[in-house]
């Protein structure tokens, strides 16, 4: 019994401190809902607002004068002229009508009018110059996903740089280092531009191969979209927000590409999770080995074999296999409610590696 009345202080002081915490608690959350509150007087298409009843919204991406789609498919390689030793690329930021799938469209601000927009692939050590105008109804700016790149190129904006303003253009200049697989896409309101397709593969190609060049060479960009009556808004990893549609390179099944392979052949993969969800890949038929993570080359000894990977928002894996066995493998996401379109089964993240004799 004597115990006991040792415990009433610390009974009592522990019943003060939680008293104490939670006062701060809700005045922390009564300031959040103030300051959300300011920010819904200036709101522009595809920002989260807050309406007065405090239930979170979305607008839908929207712009006027929509533009066609540039190409059917996304990704192609961007070609450069050379200005000195500088390999100079021209991207131009603008709204088009995207395809996901027969039928379905979806409003995209991209880079040069595809989803994902035109690859820039180059060599280790060469010098890139980026020439950038913005066609979008809203600034933004371009950040350098993994690659090595000074300080004031990694372009977050109101940090290392100015938004690029509707109208203005702003040219990025930086080393193309190390080799490997990277991306760029928006910095600016990411969680809204990045969904609406503003991302593309950068390739750095080593100097020197250190390994067999493979005969097949795939970069796949797995994204996800929420389309609702006709309109487009940013898929979030939220309630009400969540995605309905699931894309590698901006392409749901059966619109996904299929790649072809003589057997034999050697096949890399390069995924990309640019969206907001986890995908693990499964592939069918034969295991493969996980080459370089982030663009880092994984040495030899330290390789694992697997059939499934999961890819998180941000990674790149590059994957490696020897096409042994003919037929018509499938390559998908095993949540498999991601191999839907809009809740109908097959669809999404599933694409066929068609391997012949
Ligand atoms: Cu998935």
């Amino acid at each position: 019994m004597r115990k006991i009345h040792y415990l009433f202080p610390i009974i009592i002081a522990s019943l003060f401190l939680l008293t104490a915490c939670s006062t701060q608690n809700k005045s922390e959350i009564l300031n959040v809902m103030e300051s959300e509150d300011k920010l819904s007087a200036t709101v522009t298409p595809g920002t989260m607002t807050t309406s007065s009843d405090n239930n979170h919204m979305m607008q839908p991406i929207s712009v006027e004068n929509i533009q066609n789609a540039s190409e059917e498919i996304g990704g192609q390689p961007l070609d450069f002229r050379l200005e000195g030793n500088v390999k100079v690329f021209e991207l131009v930021t603008k709204p088009v009508t995207w395809q996901i799938i027969q039928d379905v469209f979806a409003t995209a601000w991209t880079y040069n009018g595809t989803v994902p927009g035109p690859m820039i692939r180059v060599t280790e050590g060469d010098v890139v110059r980026i020439l950038i105008k913005n066609e979008l109804p809203e600034p933004t700016t371009i950040h350098w996903h993994g690659i090595a790149v000074p300080n004031a190129m990694d372009g977050i904006p109101d940090i290392t740089q100015k938004p690029i303003l509707p109208g203005e253009t702003f040219t990025y200049e930086f080393i193309a280092q190390p080799a490997g697989t990277y991306m760029y896409h928006s910095h600016y309101e990411g969680d809204v531009q990045v969904s609406a397709g503003l991302y593309a593969p950068f390739i750095v190609d080593p100097k020197e191969p250190t390994s067999p060049a493979p005969s097949v060479d795939v970069n796949l960009m797995i994204s996800e979209w929420l389309l609702r009556d006709g309109e487009t808004f940013a898929a979030m990893p939220m309630a009400g927000m969540e995605p309905n549609y699931f894309t590698i390179n901006g392409k749901a099944f059966p619109d996904t590409e299929t790649i072809n392979v003589k057997k034999g052949q050697l096949v890399r993969l390069r995924l990309a999770g640019i969206g907001q969800l986890v995908h693990p890949i499964h592939l069918h038929g034969v295991p493969f080995t996980i080459v370089a993570t982030d663009g880092h080359p994984v040495p030899k000894a330290a390789q694992l074999t697997k059939d499934t990977v999961l890819v998180s928002p941000g990674e790149r894996y590059d994957i490696e296999f020897i096409a042994t066995e003919s037929g018509q493998w499938l390559l998908h996401c095993h949540i498999l409610h991601h191999t839907t379109n809009n809740n109908v089964e097959p669809g999404g993240l599933m694409l066929i590696i068609n391997v012949t004799d």
